[in-house]
């Protein structure tokens, strides 16, 4: 089944300059990569990426984290589009907990459990297809995925927007 996949570097993934590492490990599923950009994360944005996550005892922790307290402010987040694209990321980005994970996996090889509790697993990676869907949606705006994933429609705003000078 062909489908889309959300997919974050997060901040300890990028002070530890793993970009390169992360997106070659990607490379092997040979899905195509259909959005990209390097984002500053808003508590807004945050807390809505992590609302499953909203009552566990470490969710104000994990809202720091993402944001980049403890790293850099940036994620790099990317769409990922193909056969069984969901599947085959998450395999390649191995189990949640790093210790736990598969030791040739992302997660694996670069990840590590705080002394705060927290896990730093320096990729993002979303579920299923409602997550995904929800995710893409939050993260990027339809002109900048380059393929017609989702149904779109055009809307009036008066939002002033921002150009170059
Ligand atoms: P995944 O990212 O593998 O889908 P989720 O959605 O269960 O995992 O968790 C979201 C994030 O919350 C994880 N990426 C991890 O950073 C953090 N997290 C999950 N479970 C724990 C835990 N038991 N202790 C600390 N942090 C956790």
């Amino acid at each position: 089944m062909i489908n889309q996949t959300l997919i974050l570097i997060k901040p300890d993934g990028l002070k530890k300059s793993l970009t390169g590492n992360v997106l070659t490990r990607l490379s092997e599923t040979k899905l195509d990569i259909v959005a990209a950009k390097i984002a500053r994360v808003s508590k807004k944005l945050a807390e809505e990426h992590y609302k499953e996550m909203k009552d566990k005892p470490f969710f104000n922790e994990l809202i720091k984290y993402i944001m980049g307290h403890y790293h850099k402010k940036k994620v790099m987040a990317l769409v990922y589009w193909g056969e069984d694209a969901i599947k085959k990321v998450r395999q390649i980005c191995g189990s949640t907990n790093p210790e736990e994970a598969d030791t040739v996996s992302i997660r694996g090889q670069y990840g590590r459990i705080t002394t705060k509790g927290v896990y730093e697993n320096v990729i993002h990676a979303s579920t299923n297809g409602k997550e995904a869907e929800r995710e893409i949606k939050l993260w990027f705006q339809p002109d900048e995925v380059i393929m017609d994933i989702y149904s779109t429609k055009t809307a009036k705003t008066d939002k002033e927007v921002w150009v170059w000078a």
